[in-house]
Parts: C-alpha cells; sequence; structure tokens
C-alpha cells in the first residue's frame, strides 16, 4: 500500500516517537498493589520462562494481521514472584515514553493469549514495534496492546489509557 509504512503487515501507529533501548540500562518495574516490588534487567527478562503463541491482531482502524507469531512471557510468572495483594484488580502498562499507557483487569490479563512479547516472527521486536516488550491481548484493539513497555503497576480501580481519554471502549472490543 503506498505511503503506508508497514513492517510484518503491521501499519505502525505511535503516538510518540521510539523510545531508547539500551540493553545495560533497561528495566522493567512491577510496582503499586503487590507484596514486593519488583525490578528485573533485560537479561533477566530473556531468563524467565517463556512461551511462544500464533494470534491475530486487529486494530480498531479496521486493519488485521493474521497469525502473528509471538514469544515472550505470560503475566502469572511476574505475579508469581511479586505476589499480589488481596485488593489489587486491574493492570497498567506504560510506555517507557511516559506518554501511552492502557490497562486491563487481572482476569483479562492472565487470559491464555495475554502476554509481554519480545519477539514477533522469530526476531526481537522491532525498535518501532515496541522493543524490547510489549504487551499482546489478541481479543483486543490493538491500542490495548502497549509498546516500549517498561512499568506495570496493580491498582484497585482501573486507569484510564491514552486512546481511551480519546474516547475509546475501555473494554478494548467494540467500536467508541
Ligand atoms: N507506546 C505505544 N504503544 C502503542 C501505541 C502507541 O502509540 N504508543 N499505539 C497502539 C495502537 S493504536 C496500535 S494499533 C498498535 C500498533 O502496533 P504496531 O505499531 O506494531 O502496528 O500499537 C498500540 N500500542
Ligand atoms: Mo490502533
Amino acid at each position: 500500500m503506498v505511503g503506508i509504512k508497514t513492517i510484518n503487515w503491521f501499519r505502525i501507529r505511535s503516538v510518540e516517537q521510539p523510545p531508547r533501548f539500551d540493553p545495560g540500562v533497561w528495566k522493567l518495574t512491577v510496582e503499586g498493589l503487590v507484596d514486593s516490588p519488583l525490578v528485573i534487567t533485560y537479561d533477566e527478562l530473556l531468563a524467565l520462562e517463556s512461551e511462544e503463541q500464533v494470534s491475530d491482531f486487529h486494530c480498531v482502524e479496521g486493519w488485521s494481521v493474521d497469525a502473528v507469531k509471538w514469544k515472550g512471557i505470560r503475566l502469572k510468572v511476574l505475579f508469581n514472584k511479586t505476589g499480589l495483594k488481596p485488593e489489587a484488580a486491574f493492570v497498567t502498562f506504560y510506555s517507557a515514553s511516559g506518554l501511552y499507557s492502557d490497562s486491563l483487569s487481572l482476569n483479562e490479563v492472565v487470559e491464555p493469549q495475554v502476554m509481554l512479547a519480545y519477539m514477533l516472527n522469530d526476531e526481537l521486536l522491532p525498535q518501532v514495534q515496541g522493543r524490547p516488550l510489549r504487551l499482546v491481548m489478541p481479543r483486543m484493539f490493538g491500542y490495548k496492546s502497549v509498546k516500549w513497555v517498561n512499568r506495570i503497576t496493580l491498582t484497585q480501580t482501573q486507569e484510564v489509557g491514552y486512546w481511551e481519554r480519546a474516547g475509546y471502549n475501555i473494554d478494548g472490543v467494540s467500536y467508541p
């Protein structure tokens, strides 16, 4: 398609410049309503128990990518390390840019096809597609799949994400 930048058949959609990624400095933080906050390095992330899946991707604009192969970690792997306080009910994913975020309920985040992915079609995520880590939530529209995730917080009420402040549905499945 002329004039539309595609990679891995995705149309690149970013409201911010890809944040710089330095594997020696990068950290992922899990905090909020957890028993013990967690900070892990990039090497530690790659050493966590990982899984692969093939799932479709849908953008609210009406384009989809079929059969995307992802590799990454399930959220449970992180939560098993941090423990969760009984009041924890929602999970927010923040981009390293500080500009973009979105959230899921704790139930949604442990659905079978939800993961934090670091590989796409057998390669490390391209920088514009979230390197080193992005959320994958195939059941919901693409705006839920936060790129460049480096901070995850557990809260009692749901945080409203970037596109939801602009009117998109917080449930991520129906048109605004
Ligand atoms: N950090 C960040 N994550 C983001 C976005 C963004 O602007 N910033 N856009 C979202 C939207 S609307 C879509 S459709 C997908 C697009 O993913 P892609 O750029 O890999 O095609 O990323 C989502 N995640
Ligand atoms: Mo999107």
